[in-house]
């Protein structure tokens, strides 16, 4: 934004911070201050911005060497996806796919460490900037196993991998990964259905033992529309109709963009938000405001509402996998095409004029905005690598209420310290 006065840095090469900022090629930059983090944090210590003074300056560095060569960086790829730059390019999109796979089916089968390896190679993988070609050019690489290495070497040799071929063609993967697809199905119940003789949706439907949840009766309703991607064009239409909703509930509203579109996708299975309002308190009952109001307008197809169990005296949670304590809902929307700058993201030939669209609205208090908004923002990689740092390297605990130094306890509200360590580990959020 032009707007910008201040830039804050931490650890990051002068070099490349300047690089970045004259792409980014902001109209004001030479206006701009461009400040290492000690302002920062002199600034919260003060309780105000300080004055800028030259300590505090990241100078554009020296002219690059004699020639043009930059010198080459021994280009180390960390073994946390917080600590990895990655963008929305995927230039191994055919191995990690593959791994994706592979992942998916120890998932269907419960077995947790290998899918986490996997998962955690694919992170890895989409983070280059290169595309790989040779075994030998991923030797430096962490988080790539044996068995990753033998599934990449296949592929790099004939295209395909196996293993993985064997599982798209197996029957059971088949039914288990078609069952999940629908809202409201997990593995549990697909693998039940899937013992029961089931293969398809109509056999599904058909069996009239089993009764569907209200979750998913709305899943096999909404079909088509949930398991089509929901578009950029199509968030920001959905942004203004909930912008709309919370302000006219209550003028101190705040609402951010998280997850996926956050991240800068084109596309994503649903749309998140977070909801709240700077007076602390009043955000208890926004969710169920703009629940009501959006059944007023006729446009709340689904509604899933889980009120806060947020009790500080609880904290911290250890369990980190775990969902957070605030209030949330999950929705499906009517998005009408009118309200769609770009037009909707549907099949040819569908002619209603309106799709359905998962929405999600997460409400934390405001004091735990910072937090709420980093949890919400995944992926789900960067996440749990965010968490592990945290723990591993810095002896502190992270979820999406707060952050912890394990041997004392920090204030509520984001201090320099903390502000510190988010800024360090996670120097970009992760783009796939
Ligand atoms: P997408 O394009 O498929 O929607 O991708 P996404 O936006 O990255 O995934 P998401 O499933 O919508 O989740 C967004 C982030 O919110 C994830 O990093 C996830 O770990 C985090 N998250 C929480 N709590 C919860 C929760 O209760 N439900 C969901 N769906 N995500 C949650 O921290
Ligand atoms: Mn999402």
């Amino acid at each position: 934004s032009d707007a910008v006065t201040h830039v804050v840095s931490e650890e990051s090469q002068a070099s490349s911070l300047w690089k970045w900022l004259k792409e980014c090629a902001p109209k004001n930059l030479p206006n701009m201050h461009v400040l290492d983090i000690s302002w920062f944090t002199d600034s919260m210590k003060e309780g105000r911005p300080v004055a800028v003074e030259t300590r505090h300056l990241i100078q554009d560095s020296l002219p690059t060497l004699p020639g043009g060569s930059t010198p080459t960086a021994v280009a180390t790829v960390s073994q946390y996806a917080c600590q990895r730059r990655t963008t929305t390019e995927n230039n191994n999109k055919i191995i990690t796919d593959a791994f994706e796979v592979l992942a998916e089916n120890y998932e269907f089968n419960e077995i947790e460490g290998p899918c986490l390896a996997f998962r955690r190679a694919a992170s890895v993988l989409k983070s280059l900037p290169w595309a790989v070609r040779s075994l030998e050019a991923t030797l430096d690489l962490p988080c790539l196993g044996e068995h990753s290495k033998a599934v990449m070497d296949e592929i790099l040799q004939c295209g395909h991998a196996f293993e993985v071929e064997k599982i798209l063609s197996d029957e059971r993967y088949q039914t288990l990964k078609l069952f999940t697809s629908v809202f409201g199905v997990g593995p549990k119940t697909a693998e039940k259905w899937y013992r029961r003789g089931l293969r398809s949706f109509s056999d599904v439907l058909a069996d009239r033992s089993i009764q569907l949840n209200r979750m998913q009766q709305t899943g096999f309703l909404h079909y088509g529309d949930i398991s089509r991607a929901v578009s950029k064009a199509e968030a920001r239409a959905l942004r203004s109709i909930i912008d709309e909703a919370v302000h006219a509930i209550t003028p101190d509203a705040v609402l951010a963009l998280t997850g996926g579109f956050r991240r800068g996708k084109e596309f994503g299975h649903d749309v998140d938000f977070i909801v709240t309002t700077t007076e602390q308190g009043k955000e208890e009952s926004l969710i169920p405001s703009i629940i009501r109001r959006l059944t007023k307008q006729g446009i709340l197809l689904y509604c899933d509402y889980q009120a806060s169990t947020f009790d500080t005296s609880k904290l911290p949670s250890f369990r980190f996998e775990a969902m957070d304590h605030f209030a949330k809902c999950f929705l499906i929307l009517r998005l009408e095409g009118s309200q769609v700058e770009e037009g909707l993201h549907i099949a040819e030939g569908d002619s209603r004029g309106w799709r359905a669209v998962r929405v999600d609205l997460v409400s934390p208090p405001m004091d735990r905005f910072a937090f709420a908004l980093l949890g919400w923002s995944g992926s789900r990689q960067f996440e749990r690598d965010l968490r592990r740092f945290a723990r591993v390297e810095r002896h502190m605990l992270l979820d999406n209420h707060a952050l912890y130094d394990k041997t004392k306890v920090l204030s509520p509200a984001l201090d320099a310290q903390q502000y510190r360590f988010l800024a360090q580990s996670a120097i970009t959020l992760q783009k796939d």
